[in-house]
């Protein structure tokens, strides 16, 4: 009798096929460089001695990469036939295979440079898909193993149940290229954008307070904290970007790309801030923005007087209602296209975003941007207002230390206590320290080019042996003083010194 090892075999080859096609496809949705079995790749040419790959390449020549996927994937079709036929008679030894191989491939991602916990999550969907899809195809084949009377009827449903998996495959695969190919060639349009007027200046010396373990002053667009509510960004070619600006208007506005940047660029330092940063948390960051002032599109436009606010829009159907007010002041709120420089990154909103200094970003900062409605508080609602928070988000006032970190063992004597501290729109005046709630010790302030930025400030305590609680606190150019009431992100950030402890030894 023709027992059923062929299918297991099979089994096992379909689920890796699954597996890789869901992994693939969730790297490409979570716009993560490749699929981890790149990263595999990536790491064999990296760990293979340099004569040896030259000696390879001399005979497969241009081919080295595609042949190596290649046995990488046969490889992998191998070890799939493997765990199939192991599931026959254990449970547990498949899952053996598919452990190893996942941390081989996490292993792999995680060496990548710049590579981040999340990379790690198509590693994991690839597995779980593993687990779910053998376990699925076992089910008609150990059926078959024990009522072989059941034989063709249970072949067939392994046929079926093989077929709309090995198509599943094919369609999420599919989709994860389509999504992939489209951010590749959006990145590509951003890496050949030639952004007239932009300039990329250094921080200000004078900005650097010069105490070591202090967030840099300037965030790089790496390190700059990402918030948005997409789990795939847009991807927006600059070519088919357009921003409508309609409503309580005198005269519609429809601007291309090419039309925005060709105006009058403006450029300034900017502290962005999230509503959701707890005291002492690091949901902020400082830029040089590039854009274009957005007062100077209202006054073209021309605004009914009844309005109060932009309903803003973006590209992924998020929404945020902001204040005419701090839209048409004598701050920089832009339409931005360049972030320190460059253009904006594809995840901080390319190719145009909405930055307004001293307001959260929340009710502001709009990623993707592509419409902006004037109307009123009173008609309209938005993503996060819906939700709970509140329709005005000015930034409160805020500082925090930096070093040492709460926890940390100091030495006993003088000790270098520094952070940043922000009141945006009005600049901070001074920050003071507080030991063990002792009188207030004045810090020393970096300087800033704009009251729109965070300011760095230091200064020397002494500490004597054993715990202590260190608190800062700002005031600011108006002479108010930063509160101690702590209060809770929701519903329009938190308020409360930043309070750490440490020991001395
Ligand atoms: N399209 C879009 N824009 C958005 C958001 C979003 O979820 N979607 N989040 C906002 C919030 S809450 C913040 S704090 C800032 C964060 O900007 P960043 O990710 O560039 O730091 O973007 C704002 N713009
Ligand atoms: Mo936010």
């Amino acid at each position: 009798m023709d027992d059923n090892r062929g299918r297991w075999a099979a089994a096992g080859v379909v689920t890796m096929f699954v597996g890789l096609a869901t992994s693939y496809a969730t790297a490409m949705a979570l716009t993560i460089r490749e699929s981890p079995v790149v990263a595999v790749a990536e790491l064999i040419i990296r760990l293979t001695p340099g004569a040896i790959a030259e000696w390879l390449i001399s005979i497969v020549g241009q081919l080295d990469k595609p042949l190596l996927i290649i046995g990488i994937v046969a490889f992998l079709v191998a070890m799939g036939a493997l765990a199939g036929s192991l599931a026959r008679h254990s449970v547990l030894k498949p899952v053996l295979v598919w452990v190893v191989l996942a941390l081989i491939g996490g292993a792999a991602v995680m060496v990548q440079p710049g590579a981040s916990v999340v990379d790690v999550l198509p590693v994991l969907v690839g597995f779980v898909t593993w687990l779910v899809v053998l376990s699925a195809l076992s089910k008609p084949l150990v059926t078959e193993r024990d009522h072989p009377e059941l034989e063709s009827r249970e072949r067939r449903v392994f046929l079926m149940v093989a077929g709309v998996f090995g198509l599943a495959a094919v369609g999420i695969a599919g989709a994860g290229r389509v999504v992939g190919r489209g951010r590749r060639h959006v990145a590509e349009s951003r890496r050949l954008l030639r952004l007239e007027g932009v300039t990329r200046p250094l921080a200000p010396t004078d900005t650097t307070i010069g105490l070591p373990g202090i967030a840099p002053w300037q965030t790089p667009n790496d390190d700059f904290y990402l918030i948005h509510t997409a789990i795939s960004v847009p991807t927006i070619e600059p070519k088919d970007w357009t921003l409508r600006i309609h409503g309580l208007v005198d005269r519609e506005l429809v601007l291309t790309y090419n039309d925005l940047v060709a105006r009058q660029l403006t450029e300034s330092w900017m502290t962005l801030n999230c509503v959701s940063n707890e005291v002492g948390g690091d949901l902020v960051g400082n830029a040089w923005w590039s854009g274009i002032r957005i007062a100077d599109l209202l006054e073209e436009v021309g605004l009914d007087p009844s309005a109060d606010c932009i309903l803003q829009t973006s590209e992924d159907g998020w929404n945020c209602a902001t204040p005419l007010s701090a839209l048409i002041d004598d701050r920089d709120a832009m339409l931005a296209v360049a972030m320190n420089g460059k253009p904006l990154p594809i995840e901080h909103g390319f190719p145009v975003r909405t930055i307004v200094p001293g307001l959260y970003g929340y009710v502001s900062a709009t990623k993707w941007v592509v419409d902006y409605e004037v109307t009123r508080f009173a008609d309209v609602s938005a993503f996060w207002t819906d939700r709970g928070w509140s329709e005005e988000g000015p930034v409160k006032m805020a500082s925090r230390i930096d070093v040492p970190r709460s926890g940390d063992d100091v030495a006993v004597g003088d000790v270098n206590v520094g952070g940043l501290a922000w009141a945006q729109h009005t600049g901070i005046d001074t920050v003071e320290l507080s030991v063990d709630g002792g009188e207030w010790q004045p810090a020393q302030l970096a300087q800033t080019p704009s009251e729109d930025t965070w300011v760095q400030w230091a200064l020397t305590v002494s500490l004597d042996e054993g715990e202590h609680e260190l608190r800062v606190r700002a005031t600011d150019n108006d002479g108010l003083e930063q509160t101690g009431v702590r209060r809770d992100v929701l519903p329009d950030g938190a308020t409360g010194w930043h309070t750490i402890q440490v020991r001395a030894t």
